[in-house]
């Protein structure tokens, strides 16, 4: 999976704004910024999509949000929630076939992002 774009930001290849890094997983800044910080978190083994975790990987990644989206709140105190998604497949609006999870904080003082 050399040409993978996130396989690339994982190996330091491709620069990337890091929030979060462990042994198992990655947290950088996405480059669309939906919002303000918005946040791609994703396990450093390729997976494709949610389909191919097994339960240990699963445990692994989804067990560090709660801690990551704490960290981004705390980090702006304009920061009033946050959207928590997973795109799975083309027909899901999945674009990367790395899987991660979107962390979108959302402003009521900025609530014309989309
Ligand atoms: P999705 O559509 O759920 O597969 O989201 C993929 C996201 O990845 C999209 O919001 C833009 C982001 N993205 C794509 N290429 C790069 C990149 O090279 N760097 C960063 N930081 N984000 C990227």
């Amino acid at each position: 999976m050399s040409e993978c774009i996130f396989c690339k930001i994982i190996k330091n290849e491709i620069s990337s704004r890091k929030i979060y890094e462990d042994e198992h997983i990655i947290a950088f800044l996405d480059l669309t910024q939906v919002t303000p910080g918005h946040t791609l978190v994703l396990p450093k083994k390729h997976v494709a999509d949610i389909f191919e975790y097994d339960e240990e990987l699963a445990s692994i990644v989804f067990s560090r949000i709660p801690k990551i989206a704490r960290a981004i709140k705390e980090s702006d105190s304009t920061i009033e929630g946050m959207n928590i998604v997973n795109n799975n497949g083309t027909v899901a609006y999945q674009s990367v076939f790395h899987s991660h999870i979107h962390l979108i904080p959302r402003y009521t003082k900025q609530d014309n992002f989309s």
